[in-house]
């Protein structure tokens, strides 16, 4: 028998619509209202503003570690925006932009970095997951969530969000195969931002793309400018609109960058060079889509400015609150709520020998 070969798909779109100068490929220029555009603005500037001002706080003492997001804030709001208040978000430890979108609340997250178990509040109305720091998890987590959506024959959608690094844990491809199997709708969003702590995005993976990866789960993978807002936004739009209708999953690779330390806890001058950071630097998302706003008309210096300043006291009303409440320490006990509607047998004998604890503590 003569060998024959297995016609494979071999290409992955990528898709950019707003080059590094805020300049549109207007063809692509996604469907997107005023109203919604400026939205995003508000929250990419909030985003940015808020991470800078928790990276301050946590080195005056007075916020404990956490993960920033400046530089990643187009690819979690292009993504998060076309999400429906039904569908569930499923972020990692990176998407502070995204659950703000979304609804947490800046004093939320200032209580959750400060040890508060309740700053994991999620309310009921609100279909998103907390954060989840093992890498990968997500993936599995939104899967089971996506698969719950067809079993009941929902058109809802479950996003996660996970990195560079996260393609490399097992996790990863079994959750791509599950969903590529069952046609399920979930959307992976990957960031890539170029590092896994101080490990390159070369040492993850010999493979050209991340985003090609999809096509042996036989899902739609794409790979997208992921410091272009609106190119995020047209591609999740576009899977979502696939797994509302029956078409099963997609896996989006955001390209983007870490523009600041991984946690509070690194220093990557260690590990990468100033000229890398200032190339990216010029990428920036926030100033590419605030040229094209200002090309539209929709913003102006003057406007940039009000937008400062309302996210400034935004950010201080939201520490104030914050510092008011961390004036009484948490109550430990909080932390077996909310994560089971039934609480298992196992955490309700933990929970009564904290209880006792805390009380013979107290009595001294
Ligand atoms: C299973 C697991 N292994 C190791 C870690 C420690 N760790 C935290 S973040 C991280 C790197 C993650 O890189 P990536 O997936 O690219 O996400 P990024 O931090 O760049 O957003 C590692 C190894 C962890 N949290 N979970
Ligand atoms: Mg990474």
């Amino acid at each position: 028998m003569p060998r024959t070969r297995i016609v494979i798909p071999d290409e992955i779109d990528h898709i950019s619509i707003l080059d590094e100068e805020g300049n549109l490929d207007s063809g692509l220029e996604p469907d997107i209202s005023d109203e919604t555009l400026l939205r995003l603005h508000h929250f990419m500037l909030l985003g940015r503003r808020f991470d800078e001002r928790l990276l301050s706080l946590q080195r005056q003492g007075r916020v404990g570690t956490f993960a920033p997001i400046s530089g990643q804030e187009a690819t979690q709001l292009g993504a998060a925006a076309i999400l429906r208040p039904s569908d569930w978000l499923v972020p990692a430890f990176r998407e502070t932009a995204a659950e703000l979108w979304r609804g947490r609340s800046m004093e939320s997250v200032i209580l959750y970095f400060n040890g508060y178990a309740e700053g994991v509040d999620i309310p009921e109305d609100r279909n998103d997951f907390p954060i989840s720091v093992p890498v990968g998890s997500q993936i599995l987590h939104a899967v089971g969530v996506a698969w719950s959506i067809r079993y009941r024959g929902k058109d809802d959608v479950a996003l996660a969000f996970f990195g560079d690094g996260a393609t490399s844990q097992g996790d990863f491809h079994e959750g791509l195969n599950f969903a590529g199997v069952y046609e399920i709708p979930a959307i992976f969003v990957c960031q890539n931002n170029q590092w896994a702590i101080s490990v390159p995005r070369k040492h993850q993976t010999r493979s050209e793309t991340l985003a090609q990866k999809a096509i042996a789960y036989g899902i739609k993978g794409v790979q997208v400018d992921g410091n272009d807002v609106l190119a995020v936004y047209a591609a999740a739009s576009e899977a979502a609109q696939r797994a509302r209708s029956g078409g099963g999953a997609t896996f989006i690779e955001c390209v983007t960058y870490r523009m600041s330390v991984h946690t509070t806890a690194d220093d990557p001058r260690r590990y990468r060079s100033d000229e890398e950071v200032e190339l990216w630097q010029k990428r920036d998302p926030l100033n590419r889509f605030q040229k094209y706003l200002t090309a539209k008309g929709l913003m102006s210096d003057e406007k940039i400015e009000m937008a400062e300043n309302t996210v400034k006291e935004e950010i201080q009303a939201a520490v104030d609150r914050a510092e008011e409440r961390m004036k009484t320490p948490g109550d430990p006990l909080y932390m077996f709520e909310h994560a089971y509607a039934q609480m298992p047998p196992h955490l309700i004998e933990q929970r009564e020998y904290l209880a006792r604890e805390l009380s013979e503590q107290k009595k001294g």
